[in-house]
């Protein structure tokens, strides 16, 4: 069982240089929050952006992935209002406006093509809370909040600022209307909650926010939502690095695309399996599920039965016998329902191809060969998820790879495009003793060609722990 939020955790004395430097960080949002409000916090929560190892843009298919936190976070100075009042504050007023409305009036308004407006995010996780209330019965007044939100995580760079934001609120909301939930139902009630944001997630972001441990990666399993820490080699480095393209996600119809090409390229396999419940079949890992089978056999059988290059709308309505109505209401989401065609095989064979490629980082991560071999398998297995990701799943960037050939050049045993891409950052394995020159080899053969390098585009990781409440007494 996993532990409670505690929001007792106060802001500790005899911090190390570590925690004091974050302790700085929780100063400044706390002398901020009370110039801005006129008196203190009630809570600051911090929540981290993550990396993802290996197993990219599968966990919306029900397969495992392996994620660690970073220390680049969104934290939250928040306060319960009057009234159901929300006043929704960023420390970076320039960039991000505030917000002011109540429980019982805000609004997400999505629109194709427009990116959210920042405080969406935000709402997201109020109206997850709110969700939950509703759920339980609860008849009584749901309680406001007063935040100021602050964030150290690149934004649309792949490394998850979005559903820190989003779990951050869902804390925030949850604590001041004493809902008390353990860490793995936060982590699947936020998943839900970035929904309403409008693209269709499988649940990583928010299960590494929640579950993550220091010093270590996690292998995190979906349904339920289980997580395990990952024993890397001991000489392992991961360096994370930002290409500089970004992606605003919810902006484009690209990410939900993705998981709807999985679901119809499912539905289409189980039905031509002969599966009585092939209507209800939405997960490529609840495919192989149902029909028993090992990956290699769901490789062949996506081989032979989705022949096609692409799909047009037409030929999937004829394969499913539905109507374009019923394909439309009941399988896709409004913002790919003007999609046309639909690369079915080729989706679907990068799912299986990077699932197996998790199971088999995991057995060598578990394996006892020599540290220098393990590193090297590893590696591999990175390169062949990036090249998977560049030709399959056509979700890579001209940025993100010449930044992967630049971390290979510098020697890394292999790297590849983290999160959803489009743009975003890279992550590249290599050792110790390689690590300071690789970061240097970087900084003069890409960022000097593309920007003014600042430090914090290129790093090493430290695995960090998962979210965290400190009372401001
Ligand atoms: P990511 O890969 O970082 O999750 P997304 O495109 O999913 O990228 O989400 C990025 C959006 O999250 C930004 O456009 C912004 O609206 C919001 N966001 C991220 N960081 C912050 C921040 N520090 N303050 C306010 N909003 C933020
Ligand atoms: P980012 O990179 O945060 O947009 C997205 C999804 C993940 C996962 C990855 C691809 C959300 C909130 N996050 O991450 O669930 O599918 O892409 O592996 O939708
Ligand atoms: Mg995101």
């Amino acid at each position: 069982m996993n532990p409670c939020i505690n929001p007792l955790e106060g802001l500790v004395e005899n911090q190390s240089p570590e925690e004091k430097k974050y302790s700085q960080e929780v100063h400044k949002l706390f002398n901020c929050f009370k110039s801005l409000f006129s008196s203190k916090p009630d809570f600051i929560v911090k929540v981290p952006g993550r990396v993802n190892l290996i197993g990219e843009h599968i966990d919306y298919c029900r397969y495992s992935v392996c994620p660690m936190a970073l220390e680049q976070n969104i934290s939250v100075a928040f306060k319960q209002t009057e009234n159901g009042e929300l006043n929704i504050y960023n420390i970076d007023c320039q960039k991000y406006v505030d917000y002011h409305s109540t429980v019982d009036t805000f609004s997400i308004n999505l629109e194709d093509g427009v990116a959210p407006q920042w405080y969406e995010y935000f709402l997201c996780g109020v109206k997850g809370i709110q969700d939950l209330l509703k759920e339980q019965g609860d008849t009584g007044k749901m309680r406001g909040v007063s935040v100021l939100v602050s964030g150290t995580i690149p934004p649309s760079a792949g490394l998850s600022s979005s559903s820190a934001l989003v779990c951050a609120a869902v804390i925030a909301v949850a604590l001041v209307n004493k809902v008390l939930l353990s860490r793995s139902d936060l982590a699947s009630l936020s998943a839900r909650a970035e929904r309403y944001i409008g693209t269709q997630g499988g649940g990583m972001d928010q299960a590494i926010a929640f579950l993550a441990s220091p010093g270590c990666a996690k292998h995190i399993e979906f349904h339920p939502l289980r997580s395990q820490d990952i024993t890397l080699p001991d000489d392992a480095v991961f360096v994370v690095g930002q290409s500089l393209a970004t992606k605003n996600k919810a902006q484009s119809s690209e990410f939900n695309t993705r998981v709807m090409e999985c679901r119809l390229g499912a539905k289409i396999i189980a039905k031509k399996k002969g599966l009585e419940c092939w209507k209800d079949v939405l997960y490529l890992g609840e495919l192989q599920a149902q029909l028993g089978v090992s990956l290699e056999e769901m490789i062949e059988m996506t081989e032979s039965i989705l022949t096609e290059e692409s799909y047009s709308k037409q030929q999937i309505e004829e394969i499913l016998e539905v109507t374009e109505e019923e394909l439309n209401s009941a399988f896709l989401t409004p913002n790919t329902r003007s999609v046309t065609l639909f690369k079915l095989r080729q989706r679907a064979l990068h799912v299986y191809e990077e699932a197996h490629r998790v199971a088999q980082f995991l057995s060598v991560c578990a394996s006892d060969s020599p540290a220098d071999s393990k590193l090297r398998q590893l590696g591999n297995l990175m390169n062949l998820s990036h090249a998977s990701l560049q030709s399959l799943y056509e979700c890579s960037h001209e940025a993100l790879d010449n930044l992967v050939e630049c971390c290979i050049q510098a020697g890394s045993y292999g790297a590849r495009l983290t999160g959803a891409g489009w743009g975003g950052c890279v992550v590249a394995l290599t050792n110790k003793s390689n690590a300071d020159s690789l970061l240097k080899h970087v900084e003069e053969h890409f960022y000097s060609a593309n920007a003014n390098f600042k430090s914090d585009l290129i790093f090493k990781t430290k695995p960090q722990p998962g979210a965290q409440v400190f009372r401001c007494d």
